[in-house]
């Protein structure tokens, strides 16, 4: 009897490639997966899965490109997890030759949005569809359920959608996470965005562990209750949750492994894009930017001991009383994390406007509900605010937001204030609310930067008593000419 062909092709057998292909073959997918095999890099990648935990599944290996992709059923469906950058476009050209029209390339890696703006329109040109689908959750959530998004060619998602949808984690109401994002790279931007996000919301928390641990003085069991009791809260998230679990974790030496791990975070990229792209697109990303820059601070070990050396750090510091500081510090984190997601979604609406991408927020927050690494309560409230009828132009706007703001606000200035005088570092903290300060002022000084930049630079301003795209040269010195400099916006 002929066999059945297999319904999807996995190629990239790495740590997310081998439990992406368990949870299809989980969900009753027959799977085909390819490895390369590289003289000198690992081989054997595939009989290794095969005869491990692929053992006795319905998931057949290939170490050949043209018999791997005849063993799919038509259109084929073919996700590659690999490496994000060149080796997608190598991939690429090596898959093409052997596939039919109407086939289906999915790349479930990090990839560059732009990347994958670039490999729609080179798979559309040659008959395929091609689809970028961010995810997200690492091992665990590749293999029990991730949080994907999906983007490109359109025509591809009905016969995807079963598929990567039964792969998904589900929300408490049952509903994947994993929906249609928009056309070209609009999925893996909003992952990008997504792990930006994850950058901020991990910032934030350490800025809370350390204005606890220092102005307080308490044991890592004692935090960890107190980021056990928020969890139970409006702050529920799985970030939050592992904190509470690491701060009590014990090495095998009997003591606490959070305080023998040195404090130099590395980063691999994601967080750094979403803020060069903010910029590219005029958005202010300050939260993100600061987490991504504090990481980079937190890198420079030794600077920053000659650093404090010289500087004589603060080691003493007044002694709060303990339920008001908590309260402060939770204040100011819940704010903080609100600014932070209301900055990502802003950038998300401005690349939404400028890409035509008819992106929707509310579809966004819902799937990063499950499966993610920035999965929380506060997701459900996010996508009810775009929700609503007159849908929020900011999320700090939405009423349900406006009111949860004016009841943490007095704490958060208390905790920024009172670290900034105490020697403190909150960066993020601080940046949130410098931001919030500058949202909800109707005037900035931003008149002094128009006038210096006309003054040397003839870059033109506009006048409060005259209508807005109306711009205007002065003659500072008296001796400077009549022409201005082009007035255009980067
Ligand atoms: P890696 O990002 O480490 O990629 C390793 C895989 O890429 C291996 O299968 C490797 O084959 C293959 N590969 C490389 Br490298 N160059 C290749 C080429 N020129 N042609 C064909 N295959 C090539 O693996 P990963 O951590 O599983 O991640 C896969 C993708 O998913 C990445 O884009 C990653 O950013 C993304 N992602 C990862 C996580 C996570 O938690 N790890 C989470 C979410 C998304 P080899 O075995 O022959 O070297």
């Amino acid at each position: 009897m002929k066999q059945k062909k297999s319904d999807i092709g996995l190629i990239g057998l790495a740590v997310m490639g081998e439990n992406l292909s368990l949870n299809l073959e989980k969900n009753n997918w027959k799977v085909s997966v390819y490895n390369r095999t590289v003289p000198g890099i690992e081989e054997g990648v595939v009989e290794r899965f095969i005869n491990g935990r692929a053992k006795g599944k319905n998931i057949e290996g290939y170490n050949d490109i043209p018999s791997f992709i005849e063993s799919l059923e038509t259109p084929r469906k073919i996700m590659m997890m690999v490496r994000a950058g060149n080796p997608v476009d190598e991939l690429m050209e090596q898959v093409f030759p052997h596939l039919s029209p109407g086939d289906i390339l999915i790349d479930g890696g990090n990839s560059n949005y732009e990347d994958t703006n670039r490999r729609v329109l080179l798979g559309e040109s040659k008959g395929f569809y091609f689809v970028g689908a961010g995810v997200s959750g690492g091992e665990e959530g590749a293999l029990n359920g991730a949080s994907i998004m999906p983007g490109g060619s359109e025509e591809a998602w009905p016969a995807v959608k079963p598929i990567l949808q039964s792969i998904a984690a589900k929300a408490d109401d049952g509903t994947p996470c994993c929906d249609w994002i928009g056309p070209g790279g609009s999925g893996h931007f909003v992952k990008m965005i997504h792990n930006g996000i994850e950058y901020g919301d991990m910032q934030l928390i350490a800025e809370a562990y350390w204005a606890l641990k220092n102005f307080l003085q308490i044991d890592n069991q004692e935090l960890s209750e107190i980021f056990f009791s928020w969890n139970e809260g409006k702050l529920r998230s799985y970030l939050i949750e592992i904190t509470a679990n690491i701060l009590i974790h014990k090495d095998k030496y009997g003591g606490y492994l959070l305080d023998k791990i040195l404090d130099a975070a590395g980063q691999k990229g994601t967080g750094k894009w979403s803020v060069i792209n903010a910029m590219e697109l005029g958005m202010p990303l300050g939260l993100i930017a600061t987490a991504v820059f504090e990481r980079s601070l937190s890198a420079l070990k030794d600077l920053r001991k000659v650093a404090s050396d010289q500087y004589h750090h603060i080691e003493k510091r007044a002694v709060f009383n303990k339920p008001e500081l908590v309260l402060d510090v939770y204040s100011a984190l819940y704010a903080s994390k609100l600014v932070s997601y209301a900055q990502g979604f802003a950038v998300l609406q401005r690349a939404s406007d400028t890409f035509s991408w008819n992106l929707n927020m509310a579809s966004i927050a819902r799937m990063w509900r499950a499966g993610c690494i920035i999965r929380s309560a506060f997701l459900n409230d996010i996508a009810a605010a775009f929700e609503t009828t007159d849908k929020p132009v900011h999320l700090l706007l939405a009423p349900y937001f406006r009111r949860e703001v004016k009841q943490v606000f007095h704490g958060w200035r208390r905790l920024v204030s009172g670290a900034i005088s105490e020697g403190m570092p909150i960066p993020a903290f601080s940046s949130a609310l410098n931001y919030f300060y500058s949202l909800t002022s109707e005037h900035l000084p931003a008149n002094l930067i128009q006038a210096q930049r006309d003054y040397f630079g003839a870059h033109t301003f506009e006048r409060i008593d005259e209508p807005r795209g109306k711009y205007f040269h002065e003659d500072w010195t008296g001796h400077g000419g009549d022409t201005k400099s082009g007035t255009y916006n980067v």
